[in-house]
Order: C-alpha cells, then structure tokens, then sequence
C-alpha cells in the first residue's frame, strides 16, 4: 500500500515547511519538495497542515471506579481519538490494591488488543508494593511498558503508602522507567469532604473546595521529595493550579527531573460550570477539580513558555444520567459524582481554537505540547511524535477553514452529554493515518477495530 501526500505544510516541533510525503508499509519512506509515483492513493494537502499523529499520554478507558465503570470501550474511544488527531493513547492501567500486577496488566491489555483503531500503551499502575512485586514490574516493563502511575489520592481504591511510594520510585529510577503521579494529599481531602458534608455542603459546587490548591500543592511537594530522594525521573499529571507548578519549581531547579503536564479541561472551563443549575454542575466534576479564571491563564502563560509540556485529557467518561446523578444530593452529595469529563475527542480542536487560532501558542509548541514531547517523555521518539525518514506514518491532515460547534449529538465518545457542548471550533483533522492506515477521512471515523498496536517504548536508559 503506497500512500502520497502532496503540497501539506509540514509542521513538527522544529520544522515548517511544504512538501510532498510518500507513506509505504506503514511508516513514512520519502519527503521531498515533488515526488511523483505511482501510489494506490492520492491526497491533495494543498492549504491543509500535516502534524504528527497526537499522542494523549494520560487517558482512561477500562477504568472500575467509584462503584461504577467509565463509558467508553477501546471501540468508541480509539474512534472519538482518532476523529480527534490522535493516533497514540497511553491509558492508566489502575489495579485495585488487592489485584494482582501482572493478571491486571494482561486484563487491561486485553481491553485493548484486537479491538482498538488506534496504536496504544498504558502506565502501570502501582498500587500495592510488596517483596513480589518488583519481579512482576520488571516483566511488565519488558512488554515495553516503560512507565509507572502512582496516585497520592484515592487512598483505599488505588493510593499507595509513603513506604510503597519509596519502593516504587526506587525501582524506577533502577529501571530507567518514569513515574507518573496524581498529586493530592489524600487526607486533607477526605477531611475536607466530611467537614463540608456536616455542614450541609452537598452540591457539586462543593468538589472544588473540598480539594483547594494548597491540598494539590502540598501532593506535589510531597512526591518531588520522593523524586529528590531516590533519584527517579517523576513526571506529574493533570496540574491544574498555578500552586501546584510553582510547588515543583524548587525541585526542577535543584535538577530534580520532573515533568508537568495539564490537562484540556483546566485551559477552557473555570469553576462557575460546577455551578450550573439542575445538578449540571456535576458535569464538570474531576480531581483535581476546575479551578478559577486566574489559574487558567497562568497555565496558558506555562504551556507557552514550556513550564509544562504536554496537554493530555485524563479522559475519565460518565454519563450524567444514572453515573454523574450517583452524587445528587439531597440523598447523595458531590464526593459520590463519579470524577471526570470526557474529552478525548475534543483534545487537539480546543487547544487549536483557543491557543492557535487565538495566537497564544505557534503551530509547532502546539506540535510539541499535543504529540513531540509526550514522544520523547516516554519512549516512542522519533518512531512517533514527528515527521521524517522511518517514522510510523501517523500523520494528522488539519483544515484550518473548518468552522464547527461541539455537541453530544454528533460527539463519538459514548457518554451522553458533552461538557464542551456549544463550544465553537476553528479547524479540524481532515483526514488522519495510523501506520499509514487511512483512519478519518472528511472527520469521520473509516479506520478498522483492531488496527492498533501496543506500542514498543523504550526506558530512559536505551
Ligand atoms: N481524576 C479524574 O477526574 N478521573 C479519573 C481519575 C482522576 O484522577
Ligand atoms: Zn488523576
Ligand atoms: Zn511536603
Ligand atoms: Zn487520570
């Protein structure tokens, strides 16, 4: 199957420029200012962008969580990634604290293989460490699973001890592998819950305050030292506040190697959503929760400046009716609303209108923030993440022109609401490749279930 890609503007993080790309056996084989051959099919990119495939490094699809199951399955959600410009997923794989590593592992895998349409890898949840443990790691990141998850937070579901949290940073800095981390004190926010709740304090619009900026600060702090002491390379997921990056700026400093990331939701929506009448506000309900106005721009000012590098989605899908209504008070109250919003989708497009389009964010650190750096973070640079000689052929053809309002009438992902509904979009992925696979063509789905593969990562240290 040769594929030709003629006149795109190639935009990557270090290069703008027009050409044509020839696609063979799934990777990309020739760049060149004209190539002309014979290919099975032609695409005129002319006026269009070509990006590297979008990687969301932080997404959750089998996820059993707070008495229920998120929505989506490898079937819809490898669809809405891929109608949205994604090509790479890395899920969190989240054992209870009772399951064991290995059988959870090939359980989340098999979620996954032979159903998704787009390539996938997961983060390996650490939810327990004991003297087994480290073997069982050991096999996983042979699989090619070159990262761990520690949550702060969640404890009785998926939290970890300081003691366990050790162990793991230890291992990892052994193996080479990142550890990512969910940064909350765990008890300050259960505290805080049972405090709001005695006092009447039921309503969604209680979840931000029962889990303020300090409580998140204080986990990063908290999982730098960790960092410091054991010498493993951290990198922290979903930073939603100004307190939490400026919590890990010391550590950085003193050459602690931790990486931040935000999350789309926190760019776009503010906390007068959990207010919203009729229980809406549960819609917008996530850990760390939305913040206000101020620290949405400051997270503008640290993705463009490079504080942080990638936004991801921590893509967590429920409904609102029979899942997000679970927390409806006055029976239930907020800690009972299933946390997150989906968004896989709508990841790239909102980044794009209000970043690109608005002048906030050049093509390429747009580039590097939705694709380059979370290739490089975790092990898939230059196979993914770009566009040269020998790399995957994930390509994204991106309209500018294009005009649209988000809706869950049209939305792919299988929830049924969409928290960004009446949110007008500029420019979408036209047409989209995976391993040189034409997977989205004019925005909608054409790829094949199945297609995707578990990506080979490497450690730091390869
Ligand atoms: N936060 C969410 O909002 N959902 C899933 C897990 C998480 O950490
Ligand atoms: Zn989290
Ligand atoms: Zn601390
Ligand atoms: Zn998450």
């Amino acid at each position: 199957m040769k594929l030709l890609i003629k006149n795109g503007r190639i935009i990557t993080a270090d290069q703008d420029y027009v050409a044509d790309i020839l696609v063979e056996n799934e990777i990309v084989s020739q760049i060149a200012t004209s190539i002309d051959t014979d290919a099975d099919e032609t695409i005129d990119a002319s006026g269009k962008y070509v990006f590297p495939g979008f990687i969301d490094p932080h997404v959750h699809i089998y996820l059993p969580f707070m008495g229920t199951y998120a929505k989506d399955t490898y079937d819809s959600g490898s669809r809405a990634a891929l109608v949205g410009g994604t090509t790479t997923l890395i899920e969190m794989c989240c054992p209870a604290r009772n399951e064991d590593p290995i059988e959870a592992y090939e359980l989340w895998k098999s979620k996954a293989e032979g159903l998704s349409a787009c390539d996938f890898s997961f983060h390996m949840g650490v939810t327990i460490f004991d003297e087994t443990t480290p073997d069982k790691l050991k096999q996983i990141v042979d699989d090619g699973i070159t990262s761990f998850k520690v949550f702060l937070a969640y404890k009785g579901a998926f939290g970890v001890t300081d003691e366990e949290l050790f162990h793991t940073c230890k291992l990892a800095s052994e193996l080479g592998v990142v550890v990512t981390a969910h940064c909350e004190n765990a008890d300050l926010v259960s505290q805080r819950q049972a405090e709001l709740i005695a006092e009447g304090k039921l309503g969604p619009e209680y979840h931000e305050p029962s889990r303020p900026v300090t409580v998140e600060a204080s986990g990063v702090h908290h999982f730098c030292t960790f960092l410091e002491m054991t010498g493993a390379s951290g990198y922290i997921v979903h930073t939603s506040c100004r307190d939490a990056v400026e919590a890990a700026m010391p550590f950085r400093d003193r050459g602690v190697d931790v990486t931040l990331e935000t999350v789309i939701p926190y760019l776009v929506l503010d906390n007068t959503y959990a207010e919203l009448p009729n229980f809406e506000g549960a819609k917008y309900v996530m850990s760390p929760p939305i913040r206000d106005k101020t620290h949405q721009a400051f997270l503008w000012n640290a993705i463009a400046s490079g504080t942080i590098s990638t936004v991801a989605t921590d893509h967590a899908p429920f409904d609102f009716a029979g899942q997000k209504e679970m927390g409806r008070p006055p029976e239930s109250n907020f800690t009972k609303i299933p946390n997150g919003i989906p968004s896989v989708e709508h990841r790239a497009t909102l980044l794009y209108t209000a970043g690109v389009s608005t002048g906030r964010l050049s093509l390429r650190r747009f580039v590097e923030l939705v694709s380059t750096n979370a290739a490089k973070q975790f092990g898939m640079f230059p196979q993914k993440g770009t566009i040269q000689l020998g790399a995957h052929a994930d390509l994204v053809i991106w309209d500018p022109s294009y005009r649209g309002t988000i809706s869950a009438s049209s939305h792919v992902m299988d929830t049924d609401y969409d928290g960004f509904e009446g949110f007008e979009i500029t420019g979408r992925p036209e047409v989209v490749t995976c391993r040189g696979q034409v997977s989205v063509r004019d925005g909608k789905f054409v790829g094949s279930l199945g297609h995707g593969k578990l990506v080979q990562r490497s450690t730091k240290a390869e």
